[in-house]
C-alpha cells in the first residue's frame, strides 16, 4: 500500500490510497476535504463517492463479485465500445472487464483529485478501428466522469456506444421521482423496445423499468425523499439516457444483486446507445463528460 498526498488552498490534502481492495483487486482510495472515492483499476470503476455530510451517492451490490473478467454491480461501469448484448460476447463491451493502466493522478491546489485511466490494448480491440480510450475521474464536492475516445485510424470512422452506467443510492425507490426526460422519446426494453414518448415531467418507479431515452442532453434530477437527497446528473455529448430498475423478478434473477436492493437504487445512466450510436471520424475524439452533484431536499 502507498500513499500520495498534495497540500491544497484548504490545508486538507488531496490524498491518493493504492491498495488490494476486494476479492485483492487493485484500487484507488481517494479522499479530499469534501469526500472519499474508491476506484478499481478493473474496468476503472468507481464503486464508491460518499460526501462527507451524505450517504453514498453510488449504490453497490452486496452481493457483487470482485474477481477478475467478471463485472462489478454497481458503481460507474464503463460501457465501451458497445452497449447491450452481442452475439458471442459479453453484455456491455468488454471496457468494464478490463484492468486499465493507470497513467496519472494529480491532486490539485483546490484540493481535487483527478486520475486519468487509459484502456490497454486486448485481442477484442481487433474488431475495430485503431482507437484509444482514456478516462478521467476527478473526484471533489462532485463527481466528474469524462471517458475520451480518439479514433487512430487514418481511414476508417469508428462506430461504438459509450455510456457511464451509474447506479444511485435511493432511500426507497417507491418514493424517488426522476425529472428531465418529459417529452422525451424512448425504446422501452420491458415492452420488447416498443417507440414511445415520455408524458410526464416526473418518472415514478413501482414495477421493472428499462428504458433507452434517445435525442436528449438534458440534466436529470433524482429526488430522494427517502434519504432526503437530490441529485443532480449533467452531461455533455451526451444524446442517451437509460433509466433501469430490475425490480422484483428481475433482481431475484440476477446472482450478483440482493432480492431486496432494487427497493435502494436506480441507474440513470449517460451515454451515446441504440439510435444514438456514435460514428467518429478518423482522427476525431468523443468526450462524454458527467458530472453528479447532490445535496438536501429543499
Ligand atoms: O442499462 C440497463 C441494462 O441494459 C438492463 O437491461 C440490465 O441488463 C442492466 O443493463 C444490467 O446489465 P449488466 O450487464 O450489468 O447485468
Amino acid at each position: 500500500m502507498s500513499t500520495q498526498e498534495q497540500p491544497s488552498e484548504s490545508g486538507v490534502p488531496g490524498r491518493v490510497v493504492f491498495l488490494d481492495g476486494r476479492g485483492e483487486l487493485p484500487m484507488l482510495e481517494i479522499s479530499t476535504a469534501w469526500s472519499m472515492a474508491e476506484i478499481y483499476l478493473q474496468g476503472a470503476h468507481v464503486t464508491h463517492f460518499r460526501k462527507k455530510d451524505e450517504l453514498p451517492l453510488l449504490f453497490l451490490s452486496q452481493c457483487s463479485r470482485f474477481a477478475e473478467g467478471q463485472p462489478i454491480r454497481g458503481g460507474v461501469p464503463v460501457v465501451f465500445p458497445w452497449f447491450g448484448p452481442r452475439e458471442g460476447m459479453g453484455q456491455h463491451g468488454f471496457a468494464r472487464l478490463k484492468t486499465w493502466e493507470l497513467k496519472e493522478f494529480a491532486p490539485a491546489p483546490n484540493g481535487s483529485v483527478s486520475v486519468r485511466f487509459r484502456l490497454p490494448d486486448c485481442p477484442e480491440a481487433s474488431a475495430f478501428p485503431a482507437f484509444t480510450a482514456d478516462y478521467v475521474v476527478t473526484v471533489s464536492e462532485t463527481l466528474r466522469l469524462e471517458l475520451a475516445v480518439t479514433n487512430n485510424s487514418t481511414t476508417d470512422e469508428f462506430l461504438f456506444e459509450n455510456c457511464l452506467h451509474t447506479y444511485f443510492e435511493v432511500g426507497d425507490i417507491r418514493t424517488v421521482s426522476i425529472r428531465g426526460l418529459g417529452g422525451a422519446a424512448y425504446l422501452d426494453k420491458v415492452a420488447n423496445f416498443a417507440q414511445k414518448s415520455e408524458t410526464g415531467d416526473s418518472i415514478r418507479i413501482s414495477s421493472e423499468v428499462d428504458r433507452i431515452y434517445v435525442n436528449t442532453s438534458a440534466p436529470i434530477e433524482i429526488v430522494d425523499p427517502g434519504i432526503g437527497r437530490k441529485i443532480r446528473v449533467e452531461k455533455q455529448a451526451s444524446l442517451s439516457t437509460v433509466v433501469w430498475n430490475p425490480w422484483i423478478a428481475k433482481a431475484q434473477q440476477m446472482p450478483d444483486f440482493g432480492n431486496e436492493e432494487y427497493e435502494r437504487m436506480v441507474c440513470v445512466e449517460s451515454g451515446n446507445v441504440s439510435l444514438n450510436e456514435i460514428r467518429l471520424p478518423p482522427g476525431e475524439v468523443s468526450r462524454l463528460i458527467v458530472e453528479l452533484s447532490s445535496g438536501p431536499l429543499q
